[in-house]
């Protein structure tokens, strides 16, 4: 499903029918809010939604496969180049917020060839700039390294609750990589190129990120989960949920408790990052022959479990003479098995006792190789732990994938009275899928310590009120927490958290309508040229 990113005619292009005239006005909305911004008419529109996690949480960036869908909030940005340029050799930015209030109006002035990004401040238009860097790099090694990019005048526009675990910030960095390059004269925009490039960039923002939510943002199709894998090189294909009655819905439910990555990074989300980057490199280290090097590979400090995981098997088939016929399922139990034996400290494990087993003369080589791009604030690192959550969490994606499949064909194979299938009633299929989203929660909260007392509260409510699973979505530490619910239960378990847990916060009226929403597998990026 790669290839290039759809150009849009008309906003159906775009949205379910559901959500067409809030679309409308909010477009509409953009639109003349940017003629009376910049005098003149845009001339074309980027998007790219949020996303919800179905499973596979905290495992894309030691690059195993993930479940995401796209979600209907998105970046909407609009576009003009009608717009001088300043003194030689810079171009011009000259970028503004719809909700010009909270997000202010910004000019720069920026060299050919380098974009200055100040990731210690917290800035919304740093996300922009790493769009616009990503984006600059690609097209400096497609037209030469004297490309000159546009100056361009933006006015944006998102619906992705920050700090929510929807992915505002994949939204807005990929909305802008594809503004920039068809600002520039792209239009054709490859789908796996977009995505790359704002994996990479979005890291210049201080977030050392995986590649799930740029991937779901750009490669989603309105109607389909999305199965991402990200080696031996980034792939996405759609996946649907087998259709039952009552129709399975995912709802999403707010905690409003924000987590800033930003200002939490050094203590949750990269001290994860790193933890996992630690864990594999010990694991090398004690179970694979001496000096053995972990393959480069693309998660954000260059070697992780998966890649472990690949070596291991690969070597002792090597040794052994033999071809492994362990299915990957077996693999990652095996893997889980030899963590429990090789990793034994629940305490977790020093710099220097880490830094003894890698074989590095000090914990300051440690510190230069894993933790000097983004400090981590840590006395222990929990490796046992995170790599039981990965190797666990890895399995739990396939089981799932492989619930759904199984379903799908037995469903169409129906009708032959010799299929061996068991086939499981809907009921059925929908708590097996249900129980391997609540065994990610009580892994998250459990081993992996990402989840919260609120998001926790959310899933007991939830679940008691008739979702099959309920779990924490995306990073954790609050945020959002998806639950699969069937139709006919939507509105019970709104108002059982209603009653629970939102009456409880003091809740702007906004608030409070946005706190739980159905949403519908929605489509990915695109370009919007009018018409
Ligand atoms: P959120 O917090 O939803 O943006 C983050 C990462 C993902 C993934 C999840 C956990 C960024 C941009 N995204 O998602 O890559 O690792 O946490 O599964 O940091
Ligand atoms: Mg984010």
């Amino acid at each position: 499903m790669s290839g290039p990113v759809p150009i849009a005619n008309s906003l159906e292009d775009i949205y379910t029918r559901d959500a067409l005239d809030t679309q409308t006005k909010r477009w509409n909305n953009l639109l003349s809010k940017f003629e009376s911004t910049y005098g003149h008419q845009p001339e074309f529109v980027s998007r790219s939604p949020g996303r919800v996690n179905i499973i596979g949480e905290h495992i894309d960036y030691s690059l195993y496969s993930v479940l995401p869908m796209a979600i209907t909030a998105d970046t909407i940005i609009a576009v003009s180049t009608h717009l001088p340029a300043p003194k030689e050799g810079t171009f011009r930015i000259q970028i503004a917020n719809v909700l010009d209030s909270k997000f202010k109006s910004r000019e720069f002035d920026i060299p050919y060839d380098s974009v200055d990004i100040d990731a210690t401040v917290h800035e919304w238009t740093n996300y922009f700039k790493s769009g616009l860097r990503g984006a600059l790099e690609l097209l400096r090694k497609k037209h030469g390294a004297n490309f000159k990019p546009k100056s361009m005048q933006i006015l944006m526009d998102g619906t992705v609750p920050a700090g929510g675990g929807l992915s505002s910030s994949a939204a807005f960095v990929t909305a802008s990589a594809l503004a920039v390059m068809a600002a520039n004269g792209e239009q054709t925009v490859d789908k796996k190129e977009l995505t790359e490039l704002a994996i990479v960039s979005e890291r210049a923002v201080g977030v050392n990120s995986g590649g799930m939510d740029q991937s779901a943002s750009v490669f989603s199709e309105r109607g389909s989960a999305l199965f991402v894998s990200f080696t031996p090189t980034l792939l996405a294909r759609p996946v649907s949920f087998p259709p039952t009655t009552p129709e399975l819905t995912f709802l999403i439910a707010q905690s409003f408790v924000t987590a800033d990555k930003f200002v939490t990074g050094p203590i949750h989300y990269n001290l994860r990052v790193v933890e996992c980057t630690l864990a594999a490199a010990y694991l090398n280290a004690v179970l694979n022959p001496p000096g053995t090097l972990l393959p480069g590979d693309a998660s954000p400090l260059g070697i992780s479990l998966q890649g472990f995981h690949e070596t291991y098997f690969a070597l002792s088939e090597h040794n052994s003479g033999a071809t492994s016929s362990k299915s990957v399922t077996e693999q990652l139990e095996h893997l889980l098995e030899l963590t429990k034996q090789t990793l034994t400290k629940e305490e977790g494990y020093t710099r220097s006792e880490i830094a003894a087993v890698l074989g590095l003369p000090s914990t300051s080589e440690l510190d230069q190789k894993f933790t000097s791009r983004f400090p981590v604030r840590a006395e222990r690192f929990k490796l046992r732990q995170r790599a039981i959550h990965v190797f666990s969490e890895a399995l739990r994606v396939l089981k799932l994938m492989d619930l759904l499949e199984t379903s799908s064909s037995s469903s169409s194979s129906s009708s032959s009275s010799s299929s061996s299938t068991i086939t499981s009633t809907p009921k059925d299929l929908n708590s097996r899928l249900g129980a391997l989203l609540n065994e990610t929660q009580d892994s998250c909260r459990e081993v992996y310590e990402c989840s919260c007392e609120e998001i926790d509260r959310i899933c007991a409510i939830a679940r008691q009120a008739g979702s099959y699973g309920s779990r924490l979505t995306g990073a954790g530490w609050g945020g959002c927490s998806v639950h699969l619910v069937p139709a006919d239960k939507v509105s019970n378990v709104k108002e059982a958290l209603e009653r629970e847990y939102y009456s409880k916060l003091e809740l702007t009226e906004e608030q409070r309508e946005g706190a739980v929403v159905v949403s519908k597998p929605g489509s990915g990026s695109a370009l919007y040229l009018g018409g």
